[in-house]
Parts: C-alpha cells; structure tokens; sequence
C-alpha cells in the first residue's frame, strides 16, 4: 500500500482528533525510523520522550519476549513474580519507598490526586469533599475529565465540562504565589519540574527548593509530574535532582517502558500511599508482568548504557548547536539534556512549516502551541548523530 492509502484509510475510520504530520511509519531502530515508502529519518520526537531508550531496544525487545512466553497477565488479584522486583529495583533508582503501579501517565496523575486527597482528611484532618490542590498554568498532565478541569489551554477543556472542583491555578514558576494560596484545606502542589507541552519552559533557578520549603513549612506533598522529565530525559535521572530535592510524590510513566507499552508509576517517598487500602483504587493491567518485565529491562538499559549521562553531554551540544543559528525570527532557544526547544516570533508564521521543511530533510519532529518546536531525540543518540540534525536543522532553520 502506498503512503497516501494508509492516510486515507486513517482518515476515513479514525477519529481526528490528532493532525499529524503526513509521514507513516513501519519501522524503527534506535534514533532512526523508517516511513512504508522506505525513506528513513531521524526521530527528534521520541514519542514525546517515551523512547528514550531508542526504538525497539534489542534489550527491552528481549525481555518482552521473553515474558511473553511466560505470563502477561495475573490481574492484582493474584501476586506475579516480577512485581515484587520491579518495586525494589525502581525504588532503589529513584531513591523512592513505596510504588503504585498503573499504565498511562493520566492514570498515574489521578492515582496521585486520589492518595493526597485521602491523606488530606485522613492525616490531615481536613474536612470531607474539602481537599484543594493547587497546580500551575498551563500546564500539562492528561486527558482525564479531572486532569483538564485543571488544564488552562482552551483546546484541551472546552466542551469538555462540568468540571471536577477542588484545583486551584496558579502562575509557573513563582514560588510566592504557592504560598499566597494555601490554605488549612490545601493537601497538595502538583507542578512539572520543566513544562513540557507549555514548550519546555524552565522556571528560575531555586524554585524548586523554594516550592519545597514551601511544602514543608505547610504539611502539603509536593507532587512532581516527571511523565516527560523523568527517566533521564534532562540529563538526571529525575529534573529533581537538579534542584537537589525530593518530591513527596512523583509520577512516572512514558520512557519507563522504553515505548514498548504503556506502564506508569506513582512514587513516594513518605507513607501517603498508605492511605490507599484493599479496594479503594487499582487498574486490570497495572502491574501486570509483561510490564514489569518490560519497565525492569527499560530500567536497565537507561543504568548501564550510561543514557542519563549521555542525555547530558549530548543535550549540551544539541543545545549549542541550536543557539548558534542565525535567524532574526527566533525569539529564545532553550534546553535542558536533551529536552529542547526552539521558540519563534509571533510574527514568524508558526513552528509548522519549519517540522514539514525538517521532515522533508529526514528530521522529524513537533511543533507545540503553534510557534515553538521541540526537539527531544532519543537518549541514544551520539555526537556524529547530533551533528547530522543540527545540519539539518540549522539549513532549514537558517532561512
Ligand atoms: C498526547 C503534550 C508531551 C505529560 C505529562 C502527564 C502526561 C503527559 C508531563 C499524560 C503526556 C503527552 C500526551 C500526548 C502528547 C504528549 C505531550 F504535548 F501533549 F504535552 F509529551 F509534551 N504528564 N504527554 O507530558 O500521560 O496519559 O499520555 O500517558 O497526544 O496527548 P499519558
């Protein structure tokens, strides 16, 4: 079948809700990928950071297939053999106590607001139905109907309501408004270390810190959504890290399968996930051992392929690279690892047209909120790799 018949028959059954760029996709390999018409590109989006261990890992792709042969699926009813493994190595690498496993990284978001909710009139004796948590603008943390109730992009909440109550808005990276608005109901602040889908906004240094002060001195978690940041993607294993700080929850999913399956992780380091009890919240295929298997081997390869290190040496000459272009159009280039971001001019007529001229140079990647491209690679990648895209992107770039 050529290109343009899988793009009908896409169009034709499915529902549009995504615009996606016109390249259709068979095969993958490490940074690369390859479209049906056999024309290869270098993937810069990496399934927005899900495979950060590069496509079809030999390694992951082993221990899948292995699995496979074994068990897939026991429900929670039942224990598995791989749960219990896959708990004491995520825990050691995250520097975590307790893991509640579920599949999207939605679900781990909802997992999160459930448990600090019941720690909220549990532990912190807060009146029932009162809980408040507060969360940034635009941010991004799913498509649940309770997560975009939260969500101040337009696109991603209109239509969509009546809305879940309970969340309170505001600004991204202003420690002092954290601490304006909490009140004794408030049980918890849930931010992304680096926004990702806001287009790879990095707040000022020390606010982190500053947030987790802010925490403590008023008994509220601090929960960190690292479903994109996490996992090595900002050159440590966790964007807390660069702040020197714990999160009291943090969410963890996308890479954490290497792109193999869906498998996310809520992580605590305090005993707020000992308010969930036999009953009160689960999932079929949580923890399932085809995913802990999956995310164990995922786990291994980000460790022993030194990919966090990498996303750090590899992201500094990405970075570089990108900030060296000419072109009076580009307002701000920023990174951290290898999660980058080109942001043009209002007037540059939008991020688009530069993702298309890319693909037609074998880049891909995506433009997010009209004007702003991101670039995250997989982990992977070497320098003669990194080189090749920003002669690329620099060529399509540069005009
Ligand atoms: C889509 C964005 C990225 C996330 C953070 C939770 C989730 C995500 C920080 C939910 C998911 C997605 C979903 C994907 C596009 C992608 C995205 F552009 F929309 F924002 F990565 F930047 N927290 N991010 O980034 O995880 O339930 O999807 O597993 O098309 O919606 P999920």
């Amino acid at each position: 079948m050529k290109q343009s018949e899988y793009i009908e028959l896409e169009d034709k059954f499915g529902a549009q809700n995504y615009k996606p760029l016109d390249v259709v996709i068979e095969k993958g390999e490490g940074v690369w990928v390859w479209d049906v018409e056999g024309n290869k590109y270098m993937d810069c989006l990496s399934a927005y950071s899900a495979v950060n261990q590069g496509h079809c890992h030999p390694r992951i792709k082993k221990a899948m297939q292995e699995q496979i042969e074994k068990l897939t699926l026991t429900s929670r009813a039942f224990r598995n053999d791989q749960l219990g493994p896959f708990y004491e190595e995520l825990c050691a690498l995250t520097n975590s106590h307790k893991v509640l496993p579920m599949n999207s990284g939605a679900e781990a978001v909802e997992t999160a607001i459930k448990a600090v909710r019941k720690w909220g009139y549990m532990v912190k004796g807060i009146p029932e139905d009162r809980a408040e948590i507060i969360v940034c603008g635009d941010n991004f943390h799913g498509r649940t109907i309770t997560i975009v109730s939260f969500s101040t992009d337009l696109g991603s909440r209109k239509g969509f309501g009546p809305f879940t109550p309970g969340f309170k808005i505001i600004p991204f990276g202003n420690a002092e408004a954290l601490e304006a608005t909490i009140t004794p109901n408030t049980v918890a602040f849930m931010v992304e270390p680096i926004q990702g889908e806001a287009g790879v906004i990095i707040p000022p240094e020390g606010y982190l810190k500053k947030v987790r002060e802010i925490c403590n001195k008023h008994n509220i978690n601090l929960i960190l959504d690292e479903i994109q940041t996490g996992l090595g993607r900002t050159g440590k294993m966790l964007a807390e890290e660069h702040e020197g700080i714990e999160a009291d929850i943090t969410l963890i999913g996308k890479a954490l399968s290497g792109g193999f399956y869906p498998v996310s992780a809520v992580l605590s380091n305090t005993e707020v996930l000992g308010v969930l009890k036999p009953g009160e919240h689960g999932s079929t295929f949580g923890g399932n051992p085809l995913a802990c298997a999956v995310a164990r081997e995922a786990l291994k390869v980000l460790k022993d392929e030194k990919l966090i290190q990498n996303a750090e040496d590899m992201g500094a000459k990405f970075l570089a690279g990108l900030n060296s272009i000419q072109n009076g159009k580009i307002k701000e280039v920023r990174g951290r690892g290898l999660l980058l971001a080109v942001e043009f001019k209002l007037n540059a007529g939008g991020a688009r047209q530069y993702c298309e001229k890319l693909k037609e140079n074998d880049l891909l990647c995506k433009e997010t909120h009209d004007n702003i491209i991101r670039f995250a690679p997989p982990l992977v990648i070497n320098a003669k790799q990194v080189d090749w895209a920003l002669e690329r992107i620099k060529s399509v770039l540069s005009v």
